[in-house]
């Protein structure tokens, strides 16, 4: 297999606001939409008694322990001929425990406790479906539900393990508040370690939350955590959607990792992967009946042809059932506050966004070409959320732009909080790599990073796991002799401008020095680069420590002001000359000289409240990695002179990255 990076495959959006004309106004395509999810819904309550009871369905699918210790088992396997359950438990028996055909493709299998009262199935042993095909193939299966698989240091394939602890975790702390202002980091536990294999969930818990919370982070969002049989599929080929991925620990870990997590003021979102799944069949879902379709659409239209992986069947009833209840399952078992929701782009458009750009026009995003299936599955996934859970928030990866994505599902649009505001990074990498100093445009700046649909919220990011900028960066500001401080401004300028939240990945944290890669055949399955350096922030490396200084006091900052949440930025200078970008948000003024050599003092910024103004952050701090310039103890006070649209002014001072 071929690693698989999900998103860099799309072509990149431009988010233009107000440019669409109105003749094509999408209200009309939002109350179809709208008409679809209600249809859908209304079907879901009538049928199952409520979709609360539609979504819990992990209660009674997969293998459940009654409180008198019988078992009952459960699937849904309609191209099945007969299922069997084997393991250890009947010395892996392939015919003695048959399930009972029931209505609409599902089997169920009871088997009472042993004589001693204990439940037949052991916490921690090993089972199998057994799926006879009309065929007449044996197949030897994983439960879609399985709550834990393992894999045997030598096997290739994972196994179905029993997780019926005798001491399951108790969460100890409510959910935080939702905070005013996200601030992301993105973290993926098996590569938060120094050391070179897979670093465990209380690894993370222990020694990487502290640092998390110490750089001022409200909220984590974790990749990879459902089961991905290939590590080096960054979590993305899904094969146990209700597993948590057992190469960094058990389930139990997990949950106590979120607990912690939650302890600290910290929320937790999940990388949730629904837009496909692995092409694996004996630990995946994939042919999991013996059937091509099952939860995934017959044909070419169950097939990624880039990511080689299986697209799920969204109209389907029970891969509804399987899908909604995966994420009311995560919320519910795990305590986790919201999802972030991968490959939203592909799941929304029949191209998938393979080989289609988008350029903003409203033609690109409603008509044939849009998966209504997928869009109702989205709205009906965030409508069930923030219905039942106030708090929860969901992002949408989504590269095309599709406008009323970030819009309530009552108003037709698809409901998620946020957006990823993917073009924000390419930006970054474009103006690094591509431009000399003294070209770089401040418009193009300014345009980047203010491009968005009006009152949807997006997330801003320098950069996240598939695209590297720090590590690009790192080449190029090296070449250029420039230093880390850099970066601070870099930052900054990502974090303040029109965004509500901010993100970070693990993997540059402190400007992390190396590439990440997983062990895989191609490295000789080393670990070398899947792993994350905490201890340089420890150590003499004063570069890292001042990176990580910055990032620190920048939460400290904003915590104090709160930009994140307050109305977007009035910009009243982008001067292509001076290479020097001014804005205010927040009742704070930013500045920023992308020149390389020239300072400036007596410079005229515009400021609306009057008053006096003090530096509260500065790169140029000694440590950060600068020169101490600036006297911190200044005060600038405005003048009632106009300027630049703002009713105020003052004379301010700042200096150069040089
Ligand atoms: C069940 O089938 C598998 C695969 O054919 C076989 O290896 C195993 O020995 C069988 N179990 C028993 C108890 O016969
Ligand atoms: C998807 O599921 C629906 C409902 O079960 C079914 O009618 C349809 O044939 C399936 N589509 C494909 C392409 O498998
Ligand atoms: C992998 O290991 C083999 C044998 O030790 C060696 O010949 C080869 O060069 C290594 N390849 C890489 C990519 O390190
Ligand atoms: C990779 C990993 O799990 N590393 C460490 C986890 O924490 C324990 C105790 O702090 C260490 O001994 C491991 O080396
Ligand atoms: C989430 C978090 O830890 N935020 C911190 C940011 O910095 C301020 C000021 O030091 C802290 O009070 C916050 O707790």
């Amino acid at each position: 297999m071929a690693i698989i990076l999900h998103t860099v495959l799309l072509s990149h959006s431009k988010l233009l606001l107000g440019k669409f004309p109105h003749r094509d106004s999408p209200s009309h395509y939002s109350s179809l939409q709208y008409g679809l999810f209600k249809k859908q819904l209304t079907l879901l309550e009538e049928a199952e008694g409520g979709f609360d009871q539609f979504t819990r369905s992990y209660k009674s699918y997969g293998v459940q322990r009654m409180p008198d210790n019988n078992l009952v088992f459960k699937e849904w396997a309609p191209a099945a001929e007969a299922l069997f359950l084997t393991g250890d438990f009947n010395g892996w028996d392939n015919f003695s425990h048959p399930y009972t055909k029931k209505e609409f493709g599902k089997w169920e299998l009871h088997i009472p406790p042993k004589e001693d009262k204990t439940p037949a199935v052991a916490h921690n042993s090993k089972l199998k479906v057994v799926v006879h095909t009309s065929a007449g193939e044996r197949l030897f299966r994983i439960s879609p539900w399985a709550k834990y698989v393992t894999r045997h240091e030598k096997s290739v394939i994972y196994d179905w393990v029993h997780w019926d602890p005798p001491q399951p975790y108790i969460h100890k702390h409510p959910r935080p508040q939702k905070p005013r202002s996200l601030r992301i980091y993105e973290s993926h536990v098996g590569i938060a370690s120094p050391e070179g294999k897979v670093a465990s969930y209380s690894n993370f818990t222990h020694n990487v939350l502290p640092r998390i919370k110490d750089l001022g982070y409200n909220c984590i969002q974790l990749m990879a955590i459902m089961e991905h049989a290939y590590y080096a599929s960054f979590g993305y080929q899904v094969t146990s959607f209700f597993a948590a991925s057992s190469r960094c620990g058990t389930p139990e870990e997990l949950k106590e990792l979120i607990d912690v997590a939650h302890s600290l003021g910290i929320i937790v979102l999940l990388d949730v992967v629904h837009s496909h799944a692995s092409k694996n069949t004996e630990d995946g879902l994939n042919r999991f009946d013996g059937s091509d379709s099952c939860f995934f659409h017959s044909g070419p239209r169950g097939e990624h042809s880039l990511w080689d992986s299986r697209l799920f069947n969204y109209s389907g009833w029970e891969v509804l059932r399987f899908l909604l209840s995966n994420l009311r399952w995560w919320m519910e078992e795990y305590r986790f506050d919201g999802f972030r929701f991968d490959g939203v782009s592909s799941m929304l458009y029949h191209h998938h966004g393979i080989g289609s750009g988008f350029s903003g026009d409203y033609a690109e995003y409603f008509g044939l070409q849009v998966d209504e299936d997928s869009l109702v599955y989205l709205m009906l996934a965030n409508h069930i959320l923030h219905t039942l859970y106030e708090d929860c928030i969901t992002i949408a990866e989504d590269v095309s732009g599709m406008p009323t994505l970030c819009c309530p599902v009552q108003e037709g649009g698809l409901g998620f909080d946020y957006r990823l505001a993917m073009a924000i990074p390419d930006k970054w990498i474009q103006i690094l790599k591509e431009f000399k100093d003294e070209d770089w445009n401040m418009g193009n700046i300014v345009f980047t990073m203010t491009n968005r649909r009006y009152g949807e919220k997006c997330i801003a990011y320098a950069e996240s796991h598939d695209q590297v900028l720090l590590w690009d960066t790192v080449q190029i500001v090296s070449k250029k002799g420039m230093e880390f401080v850099f970066f601070c401004v870099l930052f900054l300028v990502t974090h303040a401008f029109n965004s509500e939240t901010y993100i970070m990945f693990t993997w540059y944290m402190f400007g992390h020095p190396e590439w990440l890669d997983f062990p895989r055949v191609g490295n000789n399955e080393s670990y070398h680069y899947a792993r994350r350096q905490f201890n340089l922030v420890d150590t003499d490396h004063l570069r890292y420590w001042q990176l990580y200084a910055f990032d620190r006091d920048m939460n400290r900052t904003e915590d104090k002001y709160g930009w994140l949440a307050a109305s977007p930025a009035y910009i009243s200078v982008k001067h292509e000359g001076d290479k020097v970008i001014v804005f205010e948000r927040a009742n704070v003024i930013f500045i920023f000289n992308f020149h390389p050599t020239n300072s400036y003092s007596n410079y005229r910024v515009a400021a609306g409240p009057p008053g006096k103004y003090k530096i509260k952050l500065d790169s140029d701090g000694i440590q950060y990695g600068g020169h101490g310039r600036l006297d911190h103890n200044t005060e600038f006070f405005t003048e009632p002179m106009e300027f630049n649209n703002l009713p105020n002014s003052m004379l301010s001072v700042f200096l150069c990255l040089c």
